[in-house]
C-alpha cells in the first residue's frame, strides 16, 4: 500500500525550528490531528499533527533536528487507502479560508491599533485577546500573574488552550497589574477584554515598527492586543498557526505543550511540580508518568521543596547561622511531605496508669534481669501491638491508588528516639510476640545505639505504626505527626496524678496522657476513640497485658 508523505506545514513566516520531541513511534496508528512531532522556536512550540487517521510507516528526523515550512518528516499509510489520504493530506498545508481571512483581518488591524500614545504619564490600559488564529471561545486555564503584580512586557498574564493549542496572553507592555475581567474556566475570543494594566506609555506604534512585511498567522497570536489603547512593541513573536497546533509557553513557569497539559489535568498532577527533560525544560509524557510513578512508589520521600525564609535578620540584631545535618534535612522533608499530603487528626485520651505503675515499681523489679529498666514505654509498646491486632485498619497503609489498603499481618513498632543529631525512628520488630522485659531490653538497646550513631540501616525501616513518647520529658499533650506510609502515630506525654472521681469520691489517679494522629483518609474519628479508649483500658488493667 502507498505510503503518504507528512509534512511540516506552514510555520507562518518562520525559516527554522527545532524538533523538540517525535511523540510516536513506527507501526503506532494513529487519529487525524494527533501529534506527530513537536517543534520549538524561541518563542513558540508547535506539534506537526498527523494529516489523516493511518498508521506511522516512517520517521524521517530525529530530536534537535532543525525543519522548515513544507520538510518531509514521516511517513504515514491512511486508514482507508492512499486516496484517502490524499483527500485528507491538502487540509494541513494551507488554511481553510476562514482562518486566512481570520489572519488577514488581524495583519489589516495592527494600524488600527496603534495610535501610539508617547505620554509617561501612567494610565490604564485594557489588556485585550489578541488574535488566536481563527479559533473562538478559548478557555483560559491558568492566570500566571497576581493582581498587584509588577510585570514586564511579555510576562505571561494568562494561558489559554483549545483542544488542540495552548497560548499565552502576554503583558503588552512592562507595568502592573490591576485586574483580572475574567477566571480560570471562562472562554474567550479575540478582543475580549481580559484585564487591565497601569503602564507607563513610550513606545512607538507597533504598526509603525513591524508594519514593513505582512505578518504571518504565526507571528500574530503573541502580538499587542488588536484593540490595545496603547499598542505592544511585541508584535513579532510567533504564534498560533491553524495548521501546526502550536502551544506557545514563553513564561517559563510551566512549559508544556497541549498533549502534556490535557495529560496533566487527567492524571491530576500539577505542572509547576514536575521537573521537564525536555529542551529549554519543556515537560514532556513521560515527566508526568515519571513523576506519577514516583509519588506513588514513595509518597514521603518525594521531592517537596522544603522552604525557609530569605528575609535578611541581621538587621534586627546580632545573628548566627549552622547548617542542618543530613538528619534534620530528611527529617524536614517527611515532615512536610506527611504534613502537607495527608489529613491528619489528633485524638487525645488519658489512661489510668495507676496499678501499672504499682506493678512496674514493685513486682516487676524482681523479674527483671541485672541492668534493665523497664519504662512505662515497654508496657505502652505491648498496649499497642494489642490493640493494633484489634483494629486492623491502625497497621495498614493506603495502596498505591489510594483505593486499597493494605492491612499488615506484623506488628512492627517505631519508636522515635530523641539524639543530639536529631530525630531517628528504630523499630522494635515483631512486638505482638515478645514480652514487656523484651521490649523494654529491646527499645533500650535501640535507643542506645541510635544515640552512638551505631544504627544499622534496617534497624529503621518495617514499621507499621510508631510511638513517640515524651514522656521523660515533661508536657500534657502533643500532636505527633503521621510517620507516612503508616497511618497512624501514638504521642505519649508526662503521666501525672489527678483528682478523678470514683462515685463517690475524688481520689489521685496517675493518668497518662495519650494523643493519637491518624490519617483521616483511612481512619474515621469514631474508629481513633474508640481505638484511644481500649488502649487506655488496657494500660489501666495491666493483667490485660500479661495475657
Ligand atoms: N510519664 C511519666 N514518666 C515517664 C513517662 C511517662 N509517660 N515515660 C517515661 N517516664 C519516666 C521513665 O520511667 C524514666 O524514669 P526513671 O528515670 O525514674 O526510671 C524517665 O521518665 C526517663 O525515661 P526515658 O525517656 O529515658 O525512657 P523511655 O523508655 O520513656 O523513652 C525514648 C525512651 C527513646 C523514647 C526516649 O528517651 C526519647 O528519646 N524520647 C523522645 C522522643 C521524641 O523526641 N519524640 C518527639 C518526636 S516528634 O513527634
Amino acid at each position: 500500500m502507498a505510503h503518504t508523505q507528512v509534512n511540516v506545514p506552514d510555520l507562518g513566516g518562520i525559516d527554522e525550528v527545532e524538533v523538540i520531541e517525535i511523540c510516536v513511534k513506527v507501526g503506532d496508528s494513529l487519529e487525524t490531528e494527533e501529534a506527530l512531532i513537536v517543534l520549538e522556536s524561541d518563542k513558540a512550540t508547535m506539534e506537526v499533527p498527523a494529516p489523516f487517521s493511518g498508521t506511522v510507516k516512517e520517521i524521517l528526523v530525529s530530536v534537535g533536528d532543525k525543519v522548515g515550512s513544507g520538510t518531509h518528516v514521516a511517513n504515514m499509510e491512511a486508514e482507508g487507502g492512499a486516496q484517502a489520504a490524499s483527500e485528507e493530506q491538502a487540509a494541513p498545508k494551507q488554511a481553510a479560508p476562514e482562518e486566512q481571512a481570520n489572519t488577514q483581518e488581524s495583519a489589516t488591524a495592527r494600524p488600527e491599533a496603534s495610535a501610539a500614545n508617547a505620554s509617561a504619564e501612567p494610565q490604564e490600559m485594557d489588556v485585550i485577546v489578541p488574535d488566536l488564529g481563527g479559533v473562538d471561545a478559548v478557555e483560559i486555564i491558568e492566570l500566571s500573574a497576581s493582581i498587584g503584580d509588577e510585570l514586564a512586557a511579555e510576562d505571561s498574564l494568562m494561558v489559554l488552550e483549545s483542544d488542540k493549542a495552548t497560548m499565552e496572553i502576554p503583558a503588552p507592555q512592562a507595568g502592573k497589574l490591576l485586574s483580572f475581567a475574567v477566571k480560570v474556566g471562562d472562554k474567550v475570543s479575540q478582543g475580549d477584554v481580559v484585564g487591565k494594566m497601569l503602564v507607563t506609555q513610550a513606545a512607538t506604534s507597533t504598526a509603525e515598527t513591524k508594519s514593513d512585511a505582512p505578518k504571518s498567522a504565526a507571528e500574530k497570536s503573541e502580538a499587542a492586543p488588536a484593540k490595545a489603547e496603547t499598542p505592544s512593541a511585541q508584535a513579532n513573536q510567533p504564534a498560533a498557526n491553524t495548521h501546526s497546533t502550536p502551544s506557545t509557553n514563553t513564561s517559563g513557569k510551566v512549559h508544556a505543550g497541549p498533549a502534556v497539559r490535557k495529560l496533566a489535568r487527567e492524571l491530576g498532577v500539577d505542572l509547576a511540580q514536575v521537573n521537564g527533560s525536555g529542551p529549554r525544560g519543556r515537560i514532556q509524557k513521560q515527566d508526568l508518568y515519571d513523576f506519577v510513578k514516583q509519588r506513588v512508589n514513595n509518597p514521603v520521600a518525594s521531592p517537596l521543596t522544603v522552604k525557609g525564609s530569605d528575609e535578611d535578620f541581621s538587621k534586627y540584631g546580632e545573628i548566627s547561622e549552622k547548617s542542618l545535618n543530613k538528619i534534620k534535612q530528611v527529617t524536614a522533608r517527611n515532615m512536610v511531605a506527611s504534613w502537607s499530603t495527608i489529613p491528619q487528626v489528633t485524638q487525645f485520651d488519658e489512661a489510668d496508669i495507676t496499678e501499672l505503675e504499682t506493678y512496674r515499681k514493685q513486682s516487676m523489679g524482681a523479674l527483671l534481669p541485672e541492668g534493665v529498666k523497664v519504662s512505662p514505654l515497654a508496657f505502652i509498646m505491648k498496649a499497642c501491638a494489642k490493640a493494633l491486632q484489634a483494629f486492623p485498619e491502625f497497621n495498614s497503609s493506603l495502596g498505591p491508588n489510594a483505593d486499597t489498603l493494605i492491612l499488615k499481618q506484623y506488628y512492627n513498632i517505631g519508636i522515635a528516639v530523641d539524639t543530639p543529631d536529631g530525630l531517628l525512628v528504630p523499630v522494635v520488630k515483631g512486638v505482638e510476640s515478645k514480652g514487656v522485659v523484651d521490649l523494654a531490653v529491646d527499645s533500650s538497646e535501640l535507643a542506645k545505639k541510635a544515640r552512638d550513631k551505631k544504627l544499622p540501616m534496617d534497624a529503621m525501616s518495617g514499621a507499621s505504626f510508631t510511638i513517640s513518647s515524651l514522656g521523660g520529658i515533661g508536657g500534657t499533650a502533643f500532636t505527633p505527626i503521621v510517620n507516612a506510609p503508616q497511618v497512624a502515630i501514638l504521642g505519649v506525654s508526662k503521666a501525672s496524678y489527678k483528682p478523678v472521681w470514683n462515685g463517690k469520691e475524688f481520689e489521685p489517679r496517675l493518668m497518662l496522657p495519650l494523643s493519637l494522629s491518624y490519617d483521616h483518609r483511612v481512619i474515621d474519628g469514631a474508629q481513633a476513640a474508640r481505638f484511644a479508649r481500649y488502649l487506655c483500658e488496657l494500660l489501666t488493667d495491666v493483667r490485660h497485658l500479661l495475657l
